[in-house]
């Protein structure tokens, strides 16, 4: 194959009216025609902070109200465990006398303060009792296109109208709800919030200047700390006010509800603000409320719009083929499910990855948890909390690639916390300088270990993996402002940690991370016991080593040498490899070959140095490479990838083996076993990571970037992507990809660079050297 090159030193504009016409191939619209039976069919939108599930119930509406912030407080004797460095020591010890069971007790019972129960919460709930009936012609969707939802019926004949929006820059839900009827809607409107263990939580009134008020505290009185009952009676105090404009008719405040009396139009405003943000949050609300003014819902869609489309229209996907958006989305799932292939869905479903990342993650606001921030609990799954040895770090994958690299900034923000509370932990349990960072947190960021086991709990390698997004990031940015006042501060802490945690192996003299997991799986030791640590585990080898060669490669570019700098380089000379083969050619999850209990187990973490990581290529290490893909046949054969993030992270690792098909049959899989009606990746329960994670392996299968200097176009097109473009995918160092195949072929590729870079450009067995000069767009045609 040939590669004609021009280059074009002006901008290129006609690819990008190209992909501005929206066609067949393209999908921004979930649409059903029936109301959400339960939660996990109502329908998502938020503005990063706040955000609402609507159920478009014509007779009952319930719109659950979300805020990122509703946790209970931070008590101040939830501290360290007693454990230190003596403990850690006598644990080393019994793993070197091989008695990992006794290291995983004293582990757990000196460093972790085990079982908590302090949950991201539900801020409550809007219901809105109308008097419809007759119900015909329903309709609900959302579009993600525009970040609107809308629910519309006939009701007797007449039609009704529900629409809703989440804006960031007017922090606001608005509602209008309309109606051609004569009478007008009548209805009841109601804010309320569940009980904590029987304790009213939230108390409603209407106020004389006509608004619905809710305030409220976060509590956690089933509350547990050390696996012991700790009720928590304080939290995160909130309002919640609800003001109503309206066109004909009445609205009438009664104690604690507002009323709709033959109302034609009514537009509800409801914001709310939280004792986390603001001091004086029901003041906030007044604020919010005065600014809004009596703007219109079209006047605030209008600026909602815009906002949102800011990063939205950043990407554009289309697979080309029969055109199923007619038919409602549960539908298309339930027929996926039965065997068809709806690559508009596929595309849907990338879509509503950036959506909901835009949605849940904004400057200022809190990294999206495991449920983004739609959360119906007081006592949520997983507390609704950050979990690092996957989960926190999946949601934030898609972010760079698709264009949406400042959203990382909420994560950033957060990390930046865990490093600070971090260096307490490190110091006070394990006698390290730097900063550790454990496997779950929350909204207080506390730092020790928690889990009342150590396979659950006791992973070292949590903050290794969160600094692969600050180097990551810089890798896609080259932004060395970001790299010397971001980076270099937070790795600098972290590497400190690594240096001083890892020891000498006795059994080689090498340098082992111990006592070490391998995130949530068990082995069985010589003795017959089924045991999580050992001596440096494939993953913490694999990301300490990749912390000490980031730290490295970050203080040769701002030009920091000393002896910590010395000291590491030589360290990391001397580490244990993360990559050990076993006799049967798959890598080792831990420290030996032993025998495994789940084989299947759903956490991939021996692959973290292929994926996420990137020193394993088919190139520089092709053994490795193959070794993968035995390693992750052996997890499929017995049974892998339960959860649907653990399928997320497979469509991931099988687009960077460069195997399509394997990619889109785990994408089939997605769709069979993990997709929600409401298009919601369940674990099951619901957890947003499999979302985030399914739109970065989309990303991945399109473009890869992560080799050194290597931009890899269409590494994994299956053959169901026959006919396609994308626009707007995001490379390492700078580049902006549009990309246009059919039958199976590459066409065209439009590379806009911002700085000059020299890179490999390979498509199958095609390599181009090129040099792009910064600001210059080139074209690639076949
Ligand atoms: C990890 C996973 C679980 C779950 C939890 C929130 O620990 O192993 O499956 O997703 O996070």
């Amino acid at each position: 194959m040939n590669y004609p090159i021009k280059l074009n030193l002006k901008p290129i504009y006609f690819v990008t009216l190209l992909f501005c016409s929206l066609g067949f191939g393209q999908e921004h619209i979930l649409w059903y025609d029936q109301p959400a039976s339960n939660w996990n069919e109502a329908l998502p939108l938020g503005n990063g902070k706040i955000g609402v599930m609507v159920f478009g119930n014509p007779t009952n509406e319930r719109i659950q109200l979300n805020d990122d912030s509703m946790w209970p407080g931070n008590d101040p004797d939830w501290i360290e465990p007693e454990g230190n460095k003596k403990d850690l020591e006598h644990i080393r010890h019994l793993l070197f006398e091989g008695n990992n069971k006794a290291a995983d007790s004293l582990f757990v019972a000196k460093f972790s303060n085990k079982t908590i129960v302090r949950s991201h919460q539900t801020l409550g709930d809007l219901f809105i009792d109308y008097k419809h009936d007759n119900i015909t012609d329903y309709r609900r969707e959302l579009n993600i296109e525009n970040a609107t939802s809308q629910v519309s019926f006939k009701s007797n004949g007449y039609l009704i109208t529900e629409n809703i929006l989440v804006s960031h820059p007017h922090k606001v839900i608005v509602i209008e709800l309309a109606t051609n009827a004569p009478e007008g809607i009548n209805a009841k409107l109601k804010l309320s919030r569940p009980q904590d263990a029987g304790f009213e939580t939230a108390r409603s009134f209407t106020t004389e200047n006509g608004l619905l008020l809710m305030q409220g505290e976060v509590t956690q009185r089933e509350g547990k700390f050390n696996s012991q009952p700790k009720p928590i009676t304080h939290g995160v105090k909130f309002e919640t006010a609800l003001k109503v404009i309206n066109e004909k008719g009445t609205v009438l405040t009664t104690q604690d509800y507002i009323e709709l009396k033959n109302v034609k139009k009514a537009t509800l405003y409801i914001v709310n603000n939280s004792s986390y943000y603001f001091d004086d949050y029901k003041k906030q609300n007044q604020k919010d409320l005065k600014a809004i003014g009596s703007k219109s819902f079209d006047d605030i869609k209008k600026v909602h719009i815009k906002d949102y489309q800011e990063f939205y229209s950043r990407v554009k996907l289309q697979i080309n083929q029969e055109d199923f958006s007619s038919i409602p989305t549960d539908q298309r799932i339930e027929a996926v499910k039965n065997g068809n292939i709806d690559t508009g869905l596929e595309t849907l479903l990338f879509n509503y990855g950036r959506y909901l990342l835009i949605s849940s993650s904004r400057e200022g606001t809190n990294p999206a948890n495991l449920q983004g921030l739609w959360n119906q609990h007081l006592k949520a799954p997983w507390n609704a909390d950050y979990h690092a040895n996957i989960n926190l770090q999946m949601n934030y994958w898609l972010a760079d690639v698709t264009g949406l690299g400042e959203l990382n900034n909420p994560l950033f923000n957060y990390v930046d916390m865990l490093v600070e509370n971090g260096k307490t932990t490190a110091s006070k349990n394990f006698g390290c300088s730097g900063s550790f960072i454990p496997h779950a947190t929350d909204l207080w960021g506390p730092t020790w270990l928690r889990a009342p086991t150590a396979y659950w709990g006791c992973s070292m390698g949590a903050g290794g993996w969160l600094m692969q997004h600050y180097w990551q990031h810089y890798r896609f940015t080259k932004d060395k402002n970001f790299l010397n006042k971001r980076v270099y501060p937070a790795l600098h802490e972290v590497t400190k940690f690594y240096s001083d945690w890892i020891i000498e192996d006795p059994r080689d003299g090498i340098l082992i991370s111990a006592p070490s997991t391998s995130p949530e799986n068990r082995f069985i030791n010589e003795k017959g016991d089924q045991v999580a640590t050992c001596l440096g585990s494939a993953m913490d080898q694999q990301v300490i080593h990749e912390v000490f060669e980031n730290y490295l490669k970050t203080c040769e570019i701002l030009n920091i040498d000393n002896d910590f700098v010395r000291k590491i380089k030589q360290q990391k000379s001397q580490l244990r490899p993360g990559f050990v083969l076993g006799d049967d050619g798959r890598i080792l999850e831990w420290d030996r070959p032993y025998e495994e209990p789940e084989p299947g187990h759903r956490h991939m973490s021996h692959l973290y140095g292929f994926h996420p990581g990137n020193i394993v290529t088919k190139e520089n290490a092709p053994e490795l490479f193959n070794a993968v893909r035995k390693t992750l046949d052996y997890r499929l054969e017995n049974g892998g990838a339960g959860p649907g993030w653990s399928r997320a992270w497979l469509i991931n690792c099988s687009a960077r083996l460069q195997d399509a098909e394997m990619a889109h049959e785990h994408i089939q899989f997605l769709f069979k076993k993990s997709i929600g009606k409401n298009l919601f990746d369940l674990h099951p329960p619901f957890q947003i990571d499999g979302n985030f994670g399914y739109t970065a392996g989309v990303a991945e299968m399109l473009l890869q970037s992560q080799e050194e200097n290597v931009i890899r176009i269409l590494p994994a097109l299956p053959k169901a992507w026959k006919d396609g473009s994308v626009s707007g995918l995001k490379g390492r160092g700078g580049l902006t990809f549009d990309i246009v195949w059919s039958n199976s072929q590459l066409d065209k590729v439009t590379i806009t660079s911002k700085f000059n870079h020299q890179f490999k450009l390979i498509y199958k067995d095609t390599v181009k050297n090129l040099h792009l000069k910064k600001g210059e767009t080139f074209i690639v045609e076949l």
